[in-house]
């Protein structure tokens, strides 16, 4: 499952894909979107895979879309890049499975995005996010007008995006971009303890839940109310349902089978 730009590899149920050109950051290429595109094809329909971790090879995670090959974009070209960057992200977000940033190093401009297609954002306290687009004269175009607002309010998104700051770890933890911070050298182990811990819920009912809070945003309250309610009582037809509750009353840890 590994392509020149772009690694992937599968142990015990985790796939974990790692973004790698390092000698310019894991900037993010025409090539790169298509290799990234292609493993997330592969992992989200391998039964193997539970669960993804995403990562960066080297001191960066991606330090955004890479610059030297946008520089002569005309603007049909432009719109196509955007498209590919649209349909990875679009490929993380409609994955059932759940997705987990491991943001190692900068996660600046279409970096800070990805990051964003996933479900949840772990990183080493050396990380850095930004959108620093409109210091190149455009702006975030992979989705980050859009998922930075949803994610850590309007205010804190114009702000970001207007001044081009970029933030440490703790920061974006602060504003709740990040869910945790780890030492470096510590990020990739804890990453995988949560991705155990994930694993052993029932994967079925979670990536219901992914796709009723990912889809939910665009509804009216009373639509997505609707949804969760037809969601869940979907559920009542599925084995873990079944194994989930019949382990409770019986004092036993479930063996789900997500399905
Ligand atoms: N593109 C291309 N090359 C890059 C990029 C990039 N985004 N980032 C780093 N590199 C290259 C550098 O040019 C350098 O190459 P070389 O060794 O050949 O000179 C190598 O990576 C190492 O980088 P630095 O020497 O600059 O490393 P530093 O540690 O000194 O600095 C920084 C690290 C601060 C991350 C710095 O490299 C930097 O500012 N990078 C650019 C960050 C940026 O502006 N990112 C946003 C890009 S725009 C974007 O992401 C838009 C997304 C949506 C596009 C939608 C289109 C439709």
């Amino acid at each position: 499952m590994t392509r020149e730009t772009v690694l992937s590899e599968v142990s015990d149920g985790i796939a974990t894909i790692t973004i790698n050109r390092p000698e310019v950051l894991n900037a993010l290429n025409m090539q790169l979107l298509g290799d990234l595109l292609g493993v997330i094809g592969e992992v989200s329909t391998d039964a193997d895979v539970k669960i993804v971790v995403i990562t960066g090879a080297g001191k960066a995670f991606v330090a955004g879309a890479d610059i030297a090959q946008m520089k002569e974009f005309t603007t049909r070209q432009a719109l196509a890049f955007g498209d590919f960057g649209h349909s990875v992200l679009l490929g993380l977000e409609t994955m059932d499975k759940p997705v987990i940033a491991a943001v190692n190093g900068y996660a600046l401009g279409g970096g800070t995005e990805i990051a964003l297609g996933c479900d949840f954002i772990y990183a080493s306290s050396k990380a850095k996010f930004g959108q620093p687009e409109v210091g190149l004269g455009i702006i975030p175009g992979f989705g980050g007008t859009q998922r930075l607002a949803r994610t850590v309010g309007m205010n804190k998104a114009r702000e970001l995006i207007y001044t081009g700051d970029i933030i440490d770890a703790a920061e974006a933890k602060r504003i709740g971009l990040v869910g945790d911070v780890f030492a470096p050298e510590e990020l990739m182990d804890k990453v995988r303890e949560k991705a155990q811990a994930i694993m052993t819920k029932g994967l079925f009912a979670i990536g219901t839940a992914k796709r009723l809070i990912n889809k939910g945003v665009d509804l009216s309250l009373d639509a997505a109310l609707e949804f969760e309610k037809q969601a869940f009582s979907a559920l009542f037809g599925s084995e873990d349902q079944k194994i989930g509750m019949t382990a409770f009353v019986e004092k036993k840890a479930p063996q789900f089978r997500n399905r």
